[in-house]
């Protein structure tokens, strides 16, 4: 599976040649990648730098480098990940256990704080970095480095052990080093941890347990709740679970607790998290639009689990989820240049932010992109994600393919039976709804090949042998004898369209938002208060706009600042048009203010 042009190629490829090496700079700079030898050369506790997680980082970036590599190697690269896997290697120790943070002589002991010390979330990643440069390079010095770290958890965190990590991460990547590895101990040790948690085996806190999850167990837990993140990360690692084991009742609890948190404490973006003070989720409708905290590790976490859901229940909806959260999470949060990114990512700015320095402490959630942060998660995060990128577009089963997303890209598999199967995907995908889709492998005897159709796209088409057939949401289906060459195409209906939000939702009662395809737009303007004063006339439907839309509106007072996406003026209350913009572009010319639920005439 190859992404070859568009949307998201333009996106891996700034992933590849800036991202990578501006996060690497910083934690060069800052230390954290230092840490490594900085310890195992018996340092002091003053020269380790960085937070407990920041081994998590450097992780989070060998992942991204491997999956890079995989996807088009750069010079250099294979060597810098060699380089950095000597360094991880230096600091393990003998019996296999690794941290730069815990259990040197002057250092805490090791798991003396599993509540805040994150070791398994480090460890989980340090998993998830092998299994990438496993599966892109073949077996090498990081997977024995791994293999001896995991093993070192199931010693002291098997059966006769106790105690969970204070922030999921090490459930999935354990089920992700079993599939590598083919070891059901690591697969055991997983299915420990999901069932340990939820019993209040962690201290008491003023968040409470729910911020880790470990209020109720996950088995009867109803809703995803407490910190986004780690929410989202061990529903991920209850599903691997279900799947690996069989165990449809955890993968229907899950499954349901997402479903829910989707429904009532998720923002239209696809964003999650409404508290910015445990970064956690709000209550059922608690979603303030200026106060969304819609963390971009969220949003990573979100393409994570509805990507495993999809995998494990076929529903085409969670793969609408993954094509909503990519476009108006993921695309919103890194800049066009690849160096700096949202941390948190807010539905409404209400005054233009200072242009940030880099380096900002926790201050998250100003309105422009900044280079780092002191907790700087999300960026390693979102170019890990970038990276494996194509393996979320489509599917193998028993009958044929499923396209799940639609890139510029190519396809080549075998089906379960052996047979060769390849397809050539072209679109313009999101700028406009065609996707044409040519056979380029075919081994004879029926197969399927499925496009799914977006639970926004009534009035979709597909074209096959030059004839039109209307198709539901839902998955548009061809069965036959392919031969090379042949072409499908389907036609995505991007008609702008209003989107109310739900009643319950008082924050934003009152106003509308404006939806194209798979985007949410958005109004910008590069002034203080015209967005306070913006009416929507929404008696006329909104009309296309290259990739945005114009609403009819009128603004309370005259306006006064200038306007990125088109020029309202006039008398107050005088109608105007108004140009939205994609939300992904906002804050892309400088310091600005931007509403996605705007209020209504
Ligand atoms: O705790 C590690 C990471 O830092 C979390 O996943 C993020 O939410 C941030 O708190
Ligand atoms: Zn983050």
């Amino acid at each position: 599976m190859r992404i070859t042009g568009g949307f998201w190629k333009i996106r891996q490829h700034v992933n590849g040649e800036a991202t990578l090496g501006h996060a690497l700079e910083w934690m060069d700079e800052l230390g954290w990648t230092g840490n490594f030898t900085t310890v195992a050369n018996g340092a002091g506790s003053r020269e380790r730098k960085g937070r407990e997680f920041s081994d998590s980082e450097v992780y989070k970036i060998v992942e991204a480098m491997s999956w890079e590599h995989g996807r088009s190697p750069a010079a250099g690269l294979d060597a810098r990940i060699e380089a950095l896997t000597a360094d991880i290697a230096a600091a393990q120790a003998e019996d296999g256990y690794l941290s730069t943070a815990f259990g040197r002589d002057w250092q805490r002991p090791r798991h003396s704080d599993l509540a805040w010390g994150h070791e398994l979330y480090c460890t989980g990643h340090l998993l998830q970095a092998a299994v990438a440069r496993t599966r892109t390079a073949g077996e090498g010095p990081l997977l024995e480095v791994a293999r001896r770290a995991a093993d070192h958890v199931c010693e002291v965190f098997g059966l006769d052990g106790t105690g969970i990590c204070g922030h999921p991460e090490i459930e999935t990547a354990l089920v992700e080093f079993a599939r590598l590895t083919g070891e059901q101990r690591y697969l055991d040790q997983a299915a420990l941890f999901v069932d340990r948690r939820g019993h209040r085996s962690l201290p008491a806190h003023e968040f409470g347990w729910s911020y880790f999850n470990d209020d109720v167990p996950v088995r009867k837990a109803t809703v995803l709740r407490g910190h986004a993140v780690r929410s989202l990360y061990l529903a991920c690692g209850a599903v691997d679970v279900a799947v690996e084991t069989g165990d449809d009742d955890l993968l229907g609890a899950v499954a349901a607790q997402f479903d829910r948190t989707w429904a009532r404490r998720t923002h239209i973006t696809g964003g999650m998290g409404s508290r910015h003070q445990d970064e956690a989720f709000g209550e059922d409708f608690v979603l303030p639009a200026d106060r969304a905290y819609a963390e971009t590790c969220a949003g990573v976490a979100t393409v994570m689990l509805a990507q495993r859901l999809l995998l494990a229940t076929g529903e085409n909806r969670y793969a609408d989820i993954v094509d909503r959260v990519l476009h108006n999470v993921i695309a919103t949060a890194i800049d066009d240049d690849g160096r700096s990114f949202f941390y948190a990512n807010t539905l409404h700015q209400r005054t233009p932010a200072q242009p940030p320095t880099g380096g900002e402490r926790l201050d998250v959630s100003g309105g422009l992109r900044a280079p780092w942060f002191e907790v700087s998660c999300c960026l390693p995060n979102t170019a890990r994600l970038l990276a494996s990128l194509s393996s979320y577009l489509v599917t193998a089963d028993d009958t044929g393919l499923r396209l799940h997303q639609y890139a510029d890209s190519d396809v080549e598999t075998t089906l379960a039976d052996g047979r060769p199967a390849g397809l050539r995907v072209r679109t313009s995908y999101p700028d406009d709804g065609d996707v044409a889709v040519r056979v380029t492998r075919s081994g004879g005897n029926p197969w399927s090949i499925s496009l799914r159709v977006p639970e926004w796209a009534t009035g979709a088409v597909l074209v096959v042998d030059h004839e039109r057939r209307p198709v539901a949401p839902g998955d548009a289906v061809v069965t036959r004898d392919w031969a090379v060459g042949e072409e499908i195409r389907l036609e995505l209906p991007m008609r702008p369209r209003f989107t109310w939000p739900d009643p319950r939702i008082d924050a934003v009662r009152g106003c509308v938002a404006v939806e194209r395809g798979p985007l949410v737009l958005c109004a910008e303007s590069l002034g203080e208060s015209d967005l306070d004063a913006l009416r929507v006339c929404t008696g006329h439907g909104p009309e296309p706009s290259g990739d945005g839309a114009v609403v009819r509106a009128r603004f309370d007072a005259s306006p006064d600042s200038a306007w990125p996406y088109g020029e309202p003026s006039g008398r107050p209350g005088a109608p105007v048009a108004l140009h939205l913009t994609p939300y992904h572009r906002w804050a892309r010319r400088g310091p600005s203010t931007m509403r996605v639920w705007m209020p209504t005439a």
